[in-house]
């Protein structure tokens, strides 16, 4: 078949499906992009030529900025469990490297997404061209190799005859649950626009098998040993648990053996709130209770987590001398962290092995009740934070609530940087998985309203509510036009502090007295302390096509939330907060380094700090 590349790469991608536990569907849902020279007449040409053909098969969608499709992307292949795929397109250039955050939150996270950036001519005939790097030590360096370190593959695609190599191992990359991330095709333009001969067969329904790894019997035997031998273990669910479908066996091994299980940011909502096992979030941000036993626990059976520093508290909170980790995770390099014993395998299976080896095994009554007590009482903490009654700004942890009783079951929270995800980890009560998104592995401003898009084209039965600062609203708004475009309705909430209440927060902790952290006039002493700026974030939603509603009391915002789930279109809702609150602690620490010398008093004073906390942390060598 006579195609161009763009063509061949068009119809490979709608042909290619995907299998896991007998269900097969199609991989890729379609492909964002924006096109501009690079590859307007390569990738772009080709999407118009089969757009009718394929309908909403294999769509083409237009966003406003590339980060920000990359982003939706991400949204989309998480709320997948990482089996549905979409592909972003740019031109060369700035079209190119806007992708390049996205693809580093896409690989940090785990999360599939196949990004096809322009570039620049394979045959270099007129270099060069408009947005071309020019390296003088080498005609081989584009602006393109930024993606290499932040893709999990990378091709560049300089002659016809490379490309079914490349998209066959793009495909099995984004398709194994141990390797995937953000995949690279580079496609030079003109390669994009030339013709070539193709074996019919590359176009051919293909079917990439999803595996469901088996733990080996030997680290079996190693891991119910070291659970079997445990007075006080505690299981960390990490986002794994979710991705494979894992939660009701996770579910049944907690109840057979009554290991209570804390849940990262990924992994929140691995068990529905409530649930006798569950302690809540752990780590820098969690629940006391979660953390309470964290500290005293001797075995941590990690599951699917990548252990980040938020979840160990920066290597400070299991605090046992003896502690041990047993560290169920699809990658040996996540299952080695913390000196683990490795059981690589699938969480589902792994998890199912465990119960079947400990099922007459329970802990004692005493840590049952020891569970119970520390849950009623981070509970009452969260039912305080929610109903605070703080004026004559609202508190954040009241905004939290409010959408929490908003939600229904199956709806889903989006969030991603500021203070809101510490807040949202510790007092959110999730009724179940794929209801919480926080994207925590790259924190990445400007996720929220872009990555909300992506959660509800994969979930447009449910509600998508999307909580984003007025920091991250500013970085990366536009996306409301996208939505508003493809008549994909979101509810989003914009909480308005006038400036960065977390990095705030951080700036005070480490004696830097909240320099540069909110958003105001430049005074007459020359500093950004002047008054407020007259910045309407509502005004900004509204002229980008989204219905808005500005709320200024919790019972208002309740209201309009109501009015949201009510409407048919994207609905923002607005309301200021106060950003002094402090929410409840976790009694978990989180390692900033502090000036080691200063002439400031605060700073100084920051530094005896820090440096006492840096005592608690481990290098967990295991014994
Ligand atoms: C792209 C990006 N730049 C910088 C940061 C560092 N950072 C983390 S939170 C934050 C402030 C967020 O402000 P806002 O969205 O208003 O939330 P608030 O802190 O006020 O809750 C900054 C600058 C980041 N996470 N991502
Ligand atoms: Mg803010």
């Amino acid at each position: 078949m006579r195609l161009t590349v763009g063509q061949a790469v068009v119809r490979f991608l709608a042909a290619q499906r995907v299998e896991r536990d007998g269900v097969r569907q199609r991989l890729f849902g379609g492909c964002f992009g924006i096109f501009g020279h690079g590859n307007v007449a390569g990738i772009g040409q080709a999407l118009a030529e089969y757009a009718d053909e394929y309908g909403a098969d294999f769509r083409y969608y237009q966003a406003r900025n590339e980060q920000a499709m990359v982003h939706t992307a991400v949204g989309y292949a998480r709320m997948h469990d990482r089996l549905r795929v979409l592909a972003c397109t740019t031109s060369i250039g700035p079209g190119a490297t806007n992708m390049v955050t996205g693809a580093a939150l896409a690989t940090i996270n785990r999360l599939p997404v196949l990004l096809l950036p322009g570039d620049i001519f394979a045959t270099r005939r007129a270099n060069p061209v408009l947005q071309e790097l020019e390296d003088p030590r080498s005609y081989d360096v584009s602006v393109n190799d930024c993606l290499k370190p932040v893709s999990v593959f990378w091709d560049r695609i300089n002659r016809p005859e490379q490309l079914p190599s490349a998209l066959l191992a793009a495909m099995r990359v984004l398709t194994d649950p141990a390797a995937t991330g953000a995949v690279t095709l580079a496609l030079p333009q003109d390669v994009q626009a030339e013709a070539h001969d193709w074996p019919d067969e590359l176009f051919a329904e293909r079917t990439w098998h999803v595996p469901r790894p088996v733990p080996e019997p030997a680290a079996l035997r190693r891991a119910v040993d070291a659970l079997r031998g445990a007075r006080r273990p505690l299981i960390v669910a990490g986002g794994g648990v979710i991705y494979s479908d894992a939660c009701a066996e996770l579910a049944a091994f907690a109840e057979a053996t009554g290991i209570p299980v804390a849940e990262t940011q990924a992994g929140k909502g691995a068990l529905p709130w409530g649930h006798p096992c569950a302690v809540g979030a752990v780590g820098a941000t969690g629940t006391t209770a979660a953390n309470a036993l964290a500290r005293r626990a001797d075995v941590v059976l990690g599951i699917g987590t990548r252990y980040s520093d938020f979840t160990t508290a920066s290597h400070s909170l299991f605090a046992d001398p003896g502690v041990r980790f047993v560290n169920l995770n699809i990658t040996g390099f996540d299952a080695a962290k913390l000196s683990g014993e490795m059981l690589v395998a699938d969480a589902r299976e792994g998890l199912a092995a465990l119960r079947r080896e400990l099922e007459d095994h329970r802990v004692a009554d005493s840590y049952q009740a020891e569970i119970a007590e520390l849950t009623a009482s981070w509970n009452a903490t969260v039912d305080r934070a929610y109903g605070l009654g703080h004026g004559p700004l609202p508190a954040q942890s009241e905004v939290i609530g409010a959408v929490n009783a908003a939600a229904g079951p199956r709806d889903v929270v989006v969030c991603a940087a500021g203070s809101m995800p510490g807040e949202l980890h510790k007092l959110w009560r999730p009724a179940g998985p794929r209801t919480y998104h926080v994207e925590y592995g790259y924190s990445c401003m400007g996720y929220e309203v872009a990555g909300g898009l992506g959660v509800k084209m994969a979930a447009p039965d449910r509600e998508v509510f999307v909580l984003v600062g007025d920091g991250s609203y500013l970085m990366m708004a536009q996306e409301l036009v996208t939505a508003v475009a493809e008549g994909v309705k979101l509810i989003v909430v914009i909480v308005q502090n006038h400036g960065f209440a977390s990095i705030g927060g951080l700036s005070e902790q480490v004696g830097a007295q909240r320099f540069g952290t909110r958003y105001r006039y430049r005074d007459d002493s020359g500093h950004l302390d002047g008054g407020l700026l007259p910045v309407d974030l509502a005004a900004n939603a509204a002229s980008l096509g989204a219905h808005v509603i500005r709320a200024t009391t919790i019972d208002e915002l309740r209201d309009a939330l109501e009015q949201a789930k009510a409407a048919s279109h994207t609905t923002v809702v607005h309301i200021e907060t106060d950003p002094l609150v402090p929410a409840p602690d976790s009694e978990a620490w989180w390692d900033v380094p502090v000036a080691e010398v200063s002439g400031l008093e605060a700073t100084r004073q920051a530094r005896a700090r820090y440096e006492k906390e840096q005592q608690a942390q481990r290098h967990y060598l295991g014994t």
